[in-house]
């Protein structure tokens, strides 16, 4: 299987998160990138390349044009500035109401971000458009019938970004950039499988028929990203009909897991698409310090296989997964289902 590999994700490295009022280690790390490349390696099948000279016209297709001048003068700014604080950029302040004003820097930082999980960094705007060239890359070599599968291994990932914030580590919407490229040639289904709800790539194709989105996640009652994520969600417009949420409780484990992915499996046979696109976490991993799920790493082989099944050609696009030991096992099982 061919590997597009985002060759500027270590630019991307943030000394920590904010939990409870203090700063935690980051759970999302270039090891996560490392120990995912080391499995795969490890296993043998997979070949690794990196996507062509990168450039913002895939990012353009779904993301505002003022948030990615942003992205890319925030860290501009950070990587000139002296002072160590300010080669950090975290928000604190989140623009509201009827008469919002954002025009400063200082509060810029929050209207283009929607939590204190995404701060931008002298490395971020790199980072996060290799990513998405890399997606792009895949979402290419699939639509041209090159390649029936296709893994992107990139980070920071993508399914909390939304057209004109980052939120969730999340900065450019890799999966719905490969999404709505594929877009141009027939319908397309993304299944998002990451324990945490894609709210960006729900908003982005909410009013679309085209692109149907169907996840699988923790109830957003209680997980992260808290906001979005119901069963309620179904879609809006043209779009109704073509977004479901299927939320599962902490601790939900096989079995329960087995029908909810048969649900949307049988959801997606229904919508006929011409391609997959699978937005794929491993922290629904029994082992992950944030998931709270438990799936065991067998039940990785499962997955793939059952979403292998489908017989659409797919772009696997990753998202989270955070547990450095268990990641590349979680991610080589699955992905060897396609191979
Ligand atoms: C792509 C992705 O998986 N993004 C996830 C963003 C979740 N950020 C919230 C992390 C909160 C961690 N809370 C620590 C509690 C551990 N017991
Ligand atoms: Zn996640």
């Amino acid at each position: 299987m061919r590997v597009i590999l985002n060759p500027k994700h270590a630019e991307h490295a943030p000394p920590g998160e904010v939990e409870g009022g203090a700063v935690i280690p980051s759970y999302e790390s270039p090891g996560r990138f490392d120990a995912i490349r080391a499995a795969l390696e490890a296993a043998g099948g997979f070949t690794f390349e990196e996507p062509p000279k990168p450039s913002e016209e895939p990012v353009a297709a779904i993301h505002d044009a003022a948030y990615i001048t942003y992205l890319r003068e925030a860290s501009a700014e950070a990587k000139k500035a002296r002072d160590p604080a300010a080669k950090q950029l975290w928000p604190t302040v989140f623009p509201f109401g009827p008469n919002p004003r954002a025009s400063g820097v200082r509060a810029l930082r929050g209207q283009f971000c929607f939590d204190t999980y995404t701060p931008i960094l002298p490395g971020t705007f790199a980072a996060a458009l290799g990513g998405a060239n890399a997606a792009a890359r895949s979402a290419d070599l699939i639509a041209e019938g090159t390649e029936r599968s296709i893994y992107v291994l990139t980070r920071p990932p993508g399914h909390h970004a939304e057209a004109d914030r980052c939120g969730g580590y999340c900065y450019f919407n890799n999966a719905a950039i490969a999404a709505d490229r594929l877009s141009k040639r027939g319908r397309v289904a993304v299944l998002d499988v990451d324990v945490h709800h894609g709210n960006g790539t729900q908003h982005i194709f909410y009013s679309r028929a085209d692109v149907s989105t169907v996840s699988i996640h923790g109830d957003p009652g209680g997980l992260y990203p808290f906001f979005s994520g119901f069963a309620e969600e179904t879609g809006t417009g043209a779009g109704e009909g073509f977004n479901l949420n299927l939320p599962l409780p902490p601790g939900t484990a096989a079995k329960d897991y087995r029908s909810a992915l048969a649900t949307a499996l049988e959801a997606i046979r229904k919508f006929k698409p011409m391609f997959l696109v699978l937005s794929f976490g491993a922290d629904t991993h029994e082992s992950d310090p944030i998931g709270g799920f438990k799936l065991p790493t067998k039940f990785f082989a499962e997955m793939g296989a059952a979403v292998r099944e489908l017989d659409f050609p797919t772009a696997i696009i990753q998202e989270g997964g955070y547990n450095l030991t268990t990641l590349g096992s979680c991610v080589t099982e699955m992905l060897k289902a396609f191979t």
